[in-house]
């Protein structure tokens, strides 16, 4: 039991709303325990009227006679009236507790906000995550998915919007729900006061694949941060001539993957799937679906519609040697 526990515990640590890793999730975590408090509470003390009422032997004057109408004992009446009435109230008081506790949460998550703020623009799509970091220098401005780098302990700012559907960007570990509505920007503070990464999931039903859209929000401390940020601006590696690698770029840009894929410092340039220039610096592809190994890679790339049925990547007839080839340049742009 405590192993079944243990292991519960351990698989969900990265994504629970009580383990709060940012100002905002602390909120949200206080807010959860103070309603299950008041609602145990509820719970219990209904269970022991109930248990009262169960254990309790009725009497010959509790029961009405079958043949006359029930006759009460007006004072007996009279208590039951101001017991019910009273327990009406309690109800009602406390209704207005948690909704007060609620809007108030809410009011104090809005509260947070920074001029010096990190943006970052995260677009829904059927079913994965475009993430852009915005640069006034074009060539500065990256682009990668599924995977979203934040620094530690600074305010950052995500730039809400959906290519096609409604989705819903969801960290429990760092923040509340947020809608993501097409053609509908939206601001979205949070921040990470801990290192660590953190599962994110689509929160609102968007299609066949919606439970196969998850990321992960990776916190960093500052120097980390800044030096994922330079190699992800870096355009991809070119691979050493007559190498496998190479082979695979010259597949890769022969086929049909260049029409969907951007592989920046390529001819890649398509914008239907995920931008791959660093595919190989992720830790899972299909949006949380694989973790990104050579296996797994294999697998997607032959034929993505068995593992993630629906997607937007069609099945495509390739070669075991250009698969091969294919998958070890995928696996060289770190
Ligand atoms: C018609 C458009 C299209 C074509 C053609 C296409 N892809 Fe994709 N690809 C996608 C989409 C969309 C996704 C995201 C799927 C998802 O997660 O739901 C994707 C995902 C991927 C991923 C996972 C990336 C990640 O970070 O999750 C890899 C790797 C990939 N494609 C490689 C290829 C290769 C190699 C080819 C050519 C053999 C190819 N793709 C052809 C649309 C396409
Ligand atoms: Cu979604």
């Amino acid at each position: 039991m405590i192993r079944l526990f243990a292991f519960w515990a351990g698989t969900f640590n990265d994504h629970s709303v009580t383990e709060a890793m940012g100002r905002q999730a602390a909120v949200i975590a206080h807010e959860w325990w103070f309603f299950f408090a008041v609602c145990t509470t509820v719970f219990i003390i209904t269970m022991l009227f109930l248990a009262r009422a169960l254990m309790k032997r009725r009497t010959v004057e509790d029961v009405p006679l079958a043949t006359g109408p029930a006759v009460l004992d007006p004072r007996r009446e009279r208590t039951l009236t101001i017991a019910v009435s009273s327990a009406m109230g309690v109800t009602v008081v406390t209704l207005f507790v948690l909704l007060f506790v609620s809007i108030s949460t809410g009011a104090s998550i809005r509260h947070f906000n920074s001029k010096n703020a990190v943006t970052i623009q995260v677009m829904g799509h059927q079913w994965w995550w475009h993430v852009i970091y915005q640069n006034t220098a074009a060539s500065e401005t990256l682009q990668t998915a599924n995977e979203i780098h934040i620094p530690v302990g600074k305010p950052v700012v995500i730039l809400t919007s959906s290519n096609d559907v409604i989705h819903s960007f969801w960290v429990p570990n760092i923040t509340g729900k947020r809608d993501l509505i097409p053609g509908y920007s939206t601001a979205l503070w949070i921040q990470a006061d801990k290192p660590g990464r953190f599962r994110g999931q689509c929160a609102e039903f968007c299609g066949h694949q919606h439970a196969h859209m998850a990321f992960y929000i990776v916190a960093q401390e500052q120097n980390d941060f800044d030096a994922w940020e330079r190699a992800q601006i870096n355009p991809a590696v070119t691979p050493a001539p007559g190498s496998l690698q190479e082979k695979g770029m010259q597949k890769f840009m022969a086929g049909p993957c260049v029409m969907c894929h951007t592989i920046r410092g390529t001819d890649a340039g398509g914008a239907v799937g995920p931008d791959l220039t660093h595919v190989a610096s992720r830790s899972t592809i299909a949006a949380g679906t694989l973790d990104f190994n050579h296996e797994n890679l294999l697998k997607w790339v032959r034929n993505s519609q068995d593992i993630k049925p629906g997607n937007k990547m069609p099945a495509m007839q390739i070669t075991d040697d250009d698969l091969n080839a294919i998958v070890a340049y995928l696996e060289s742009l770190k």
